[in-house]
Order: structure tokens, then sequence, then C-alpha cells
């Protein structure tokens, strides 16, 4: 029994000597001195001992257990002084700090981009605010065009409004460089819309445009195609439609065959089997003029599309106005 006694003393104390942390001390005291503990038990089954043991044995084993709570007290106190930075006890479970995520109408954003910096174009942003010159003349809408309708509205004070796209930064661009001019804009945009669940009277747009001597619509064609099968895969085919923007002549519209039938036609592509996803054209000569450049020397296109509808169709989203009701049951998806 005596001989027992030290070796649980021995044994107490090495571990002792190796424990670094609270939590391993913790386990040495409850181990030897808790209530099923080594050194416990002992003390317990002492009774059972014929006397002349007891006394002897008794001894020992209160001097053990003094010696060890001492130990563990002094052990104690020493990492409580230890400098703050010293004391930290890493078998506790750590802070996990709380993280967000990208809105998923940002992550479309960063993904387009990063498509036509791919390509050589250069983001560039500007302001929300604008004056009519910007958002109307420059881009040959006039005062009396009637597709200014579907533009004109947020005035903050004359003159000044809220843009309805984000071509006026485009013309900031032309006005500030000569070409070869590479851009792409990014940005929120206004319009005079009643909100439904494809409308929203804010929503977000990326438009482009490459001007350089000799660019074609041969070079409109492959970018804006390389960017579709980027975008929405390699088995998606393009078809560019005719259609009308002041600022773009001769214009197109760019369909997608459609990502959810695969152009067999479905309630998405209401069964034309055919997405719109932007607007594009050949700059008109009517901006060249507006920001003195050459029309006779350069060319270039152009191209805009809203993001929402590109969100909408590569995540499924059936409602415009999820994206801006902030609820994170939504907005957690894109985790
Ligand atoms: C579109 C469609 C077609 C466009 C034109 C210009 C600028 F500044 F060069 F005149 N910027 N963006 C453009 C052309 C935008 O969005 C549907």
């Amino acid at each position: 029994m005596l001989k027992e006694l030290k070796k649980i003393q021995k044994e107490a104390l090495a571990g002792l000597n190796k424990a670094g942390v609270l939590a391993e001390i913790e386990k040495i005291r409850v181990g030897y001195l808790g209530r099923k503990g080594r050194l416990t038990e002992i003390l317990k089954s002492l009774r059972k001992l014929p006397s002349e043991q007891r006394a002897q044995v008794g001894k020992l084993a209160n001097d053990i257990k003094n010696k060890l709570m001492a130990e563990i007290e002094d052990r104690l106190k020493k990492i409580e002084s230890r400098p703050r930075g010293e004391r930290v006890d890493i078998t506790l479970p750590g802070i996990v700090a709380a993280h967000g995520n990208k809105h998923p109408v940002t992550r479309i954003i960063d993904e387009i981009c990063d498509i036509f910096v791919s390509l050589g174009l250069n983001v560039v942003e500007g302001p929300e605010a604008e004056r009519e010159r910007y958002n109307f003349e420059a881009l040959n809408i006039p005062l009396d065009h009637p597709s200014r309708d579907a533009f004109d509205t947020f005035y903050i004070k004359d003159d000044l409004l809220l843009r309805s796209h984000t071509s006026p930064v485009q013309i900031r661009v032309m006005e500030k460089e000569e070409p070869p001019v590479a851009v792409i804009v990014p940005g929120k945009v206004y319009r005079p819309d009643a909100v439904d669940a494809t409308h929203s009277f804010m929503f977000h747009q990326v438009e482009g445009l490459v001007i350089d001597k000799n660019i074609t619509f041969s070079d409109l064609k492959g970018t804006l195609s390389f960017f579709a099968n980027r975008m929405f895969g390699d088995s998606v085919k393009v078809r560019f439609r005719p259609h009308f923007f002041p600022f773009t002549e001769p214009s197109a519209d760019l369909d997608i065959s459609c990502i959810i039938c695969g152009g067999k036609g479905c309630r998405v592509c209401s069964r034309t089997g055919w997405l719109e996803v932007m607007g594009a054209g050949m700059v008109d000569p009517e901006v060249f003029k507006a920001v003195g450049y050459n029309y006779e020397k350069y060319s270039g296109f152009a191209f805009g599309m809203g993001v929402e509808r590109i969100a909408m169709l590569k995540y499924g989203v059936n409602d415009i106005r999820l994206f801006f009701e902030n609820d994170l049951r939504f907005l957690r998806q894109w985790r």
C-alpha cells in the first residue's frame, strides 16, 4: 500500500509538470483528488485496514494529498500571474466571428466585370447624380426625343437628376481621353418604372464601350458571344436581333438560347427558346460629335445589360424585389 501511494505521488507530480493549461491541471485534480479519484479511493478504504497499518498509510496518504493540493494551487497561481498574452488557454473553444457574404447582385457585377477585364477592358465608375447633358444630350437623346420619357425622372434640382443608365460615365471617359478606349462601367441606375416582379425604380447596369480605329460589328459579335459563353456556359447559342437605341446605329438586342429548357421553349422564355440578355450597337456618330471625337477616324461598339435580370436568370430568382428586401433567408443562399 505504501509503495502504491509513492507511485501515485510520482505519477501525479509528473503529470502536473507536463500540464501547461488549466484544463490539464483540472483533469489531474479530478483523477487523483476528485470523488472517485485514485487518492480519494485509498483514503476512503483506510478504515478497512488493520489498525497497525492504518496510522502509517493514513499519514502518508494525507501528506500526499496536501502536497498535491499545494502543488496544484501553486501551478494555478503561476498560470494566472502570467502576462495576459501568455495566458491563452488553447483548449477553450474559439470565438467564431460572424461573417457575411457578397450580395448576389454584387457577385454578378464582379463576374461580368472579370470576364471583360480578361479581354482588356478597364472598370470605371462615376456619379449617380448627373447633368442632363451627360444623361441625355451627349447620348443623342434631345429634349423632344420620344425615348426620353422612359428615362426622365428623379430630378434633384434643375439640371441634376439620378442617371437612368451608366452611359454618362462613358461620355465623361470620352471627353477626357482620346481612343483607344476600352471600359466597362458598373453601377446603380434609376428609371420611372412601376415596381413589379421584373421592374424596379432602381437597379444595376453594366455597360461597356470599345473605341479604336477599325472597330467593326464583327468585334461586337465576337466580344459579346465570348461573354455569353463565359457567363452562361459553352453550350449556349447567341443571336442578334435588330433593335433601336438613340446612341447606337446599327443597334441590336442580344438573345441567348434559354438556359432553362435549352431552346425547346418553356415558361421562362415564353416558349420562344430565347432569352434577351442585353442591348448593343455601334456608337452613333452623333455621340462622337458630342464628345469631340473624329467619327471619320474612329468607330466603336457599346453594350449594356441589367445585372438583376442576369442574376434572376442565372440563380433562378423569379421576383426582382427579393434582391432589395434584405431578407437574410434569401441572401444567405449565396454564402
Ligand atoms: C446599351 C445598349 C447599346 C451604350 C452606348 C454608350 C455610349 F456611351 F457609348 F454612347 N454607352 N452605352 C449602350 C449601347 C447601352 O444598353 C442597353
